[in-house]
């Protein structure tokens, strides 16, 4: 191909990417599942995620791109390439959301990945590779523990069966709730679990302050730090707040906080760079005049270093039996992701497009889980960044910029045509 057609077709693609169409896509499906405070809470496999799958496939439909589905519920968009048989290059991320979640968190990757399918389309800029957007199922784990369990399926981490069988609080099973999410796109064919994949991009919002700090609006993603996740129940005898004397209790919460405080020692890091949260902590049965008999709590463990997060993981079951008490304690870990290094001709790949596109950038660590961390073990991945207000993510007042957003498209648009041929 000659360098003047290639730059023809660059600067058609960079000037196809809408920033306005981008910013109203994310209005439109941020209304979807929206709260009070600005947020949304659009969790997997809700009613909310299956209307938001639909505004999606409509947008679909109205360009052309065919849908397909797996038996885990992971949905991808195809417009298709010159040569439909080769490995498809893959976008996407996710559109369930934390309960008091952002509006860009996840549907950034999303919409940055069909909005440049739809640039394309409409510059009628072809690709020899199909382009495909993908979006992962359950990638929060807020509600059905752990996440990222759809991109773990499709990649063979785990069995289509756990994560079928991953129950939330309440008990609901991921398995039951999929009809309906399959049932709101009935165009998207059944495909099965797991396809050759190119190479994968995933955009995504920093969650972080550094590029605001930078004032850069690309980040050029080079790794994604490991992650582990435990679920800890404390069980003691639940007994009548008033006439047990407490030397004679088996008091579950008085053992959890002796277990959390140790824990919160183990991992004490004058570095700062540890990552160690207990986001859930119940107490059983929860009523107020009853000494508790369990209390259920989670751990989410993060740092960069894999012998670390190994070393102190594996200390965290020792500690807290030694902390226990009367009462009985179960570590279980429910995953364990280990720290991920992008390769260098995908991190190459998308600082050349931000160059092309003239968008500057600063190459950066990513401290959140994404599922680009799940796709690494099976084809070349890498990622790109754009600022939010603050760095707050999780958080209903996430926000980012139209013109931030509308950049990391462009770079993502450039990366993918290179990919795709
Ligand atoms: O927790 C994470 O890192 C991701 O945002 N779900
Ligand atoms: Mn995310
Ligand atoms: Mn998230």
């Amino acid at each position: 191909m000659s360098d003047t057609t290639r730059t023809n077709r660059t600067a058609a693609l960079l000037d196809a990417i809408d920033e306005a169409r981008l910013w109203r896509r994310h209005m439109d499906l941020g209304a979807i599942g929206a709260t009070p405070k600005g947020g949304v809470n659009r969790q997997a496999l809700s009613p909310e995620e299956a209307r938001g799958r639909r505004l999606i496939a409509d947008w679909a439909k109205e360009l052309g791109f065919t849908l397909t589905v797996d038996p885990v519920g992971n949905l991808f968009i195809r417009r298709e390439g010159t040569e439909p048989n080769l490995d498809p290059v893959v976008t996407g991320s996710h559109i369930d959301s934390q309960p008091t979640g952002g509006k860009f968190d996840g549907a950034y990757g999303v919409l940055a990945g069909f909005e440049v399918l739809e640039a394309l389309e409409r510059a009628g800029i072809e690709t020899r590779r199909p382009l495909v957007v993908a979006a992962w199922l359950n990638e929060e784990g807020s509600r059905f523990m752990p996440g990222c369990s759809g991109s773990a399926a499709f990649t063979g981490k785990i069995s289509e069966a756990d994560a079928l069988d991953i129950q939330d609080r309440d008990g609901i099973v991921a398995r039951d709730c999929l009809p309906e999410m399959i049932a709101a796109t009935p165009e998207a064919e059944q495909i099965g679990l797991g396809f050759p994949i190119h190479a994968y991009i995933e955009n995504h919002i920093e969650q972080g302050p550094r590029l605001e700090e930078a004032e850069l609006p690309v980040g050029v993603v080079t790794s994604i730090q490991g992650m582990h996740r435990y679920e800890i129940d404390v069980r003691g005898d639940e007994a009548h707040a008033g006439t047990t004397p407490i030397a004679l209790r088996k008091d579950a919460f008085k053992s959890a906080i002796d277990i959390a405080k140790a824990l919160e020692e183990l991992m004490h890091d004058p570095d700062d760079v540890i990552r160690f949260t207990i986001g859930r902590f119940e107490t059983k049965p929860g009523s107020p005049n009853v000494v508790p008999g369990h209390v259920h709590f989670t751990i989410d463990f993060r740092h960069p270093d894999q012998d670390l997060l190994m070393d102190r993981g594996g200390r965290i079951e020792e500690v807290a039996k030694a902390h226990a008490g009367p009462c009985d304690v179960k570590v279980k870990r429910i995953s364990a992701g280990a720290p991920v290094a992008f390769p260098d001709e995908m991190v190459a790949t998308v600082r050349a497009a931000a160059e092309e596109a003239g968008h500057p950038y600063m190459e950066m660590p990513s401290g959140a889980g994404h599922d680009a961390g799940l796709l690494a073990p099976v084809c070349p991945v890498a990622m790109i960044f754009v600022p939010c207000e603050k760095g707050i993510s999780h958080n209903e007042a996430e926000n980012a910029l139209p013109g931030d957003l509308h950049k990391g498209t462009q770079v993502l648009g450039l990366a993918l045509m290179k990919l795709a041929g």
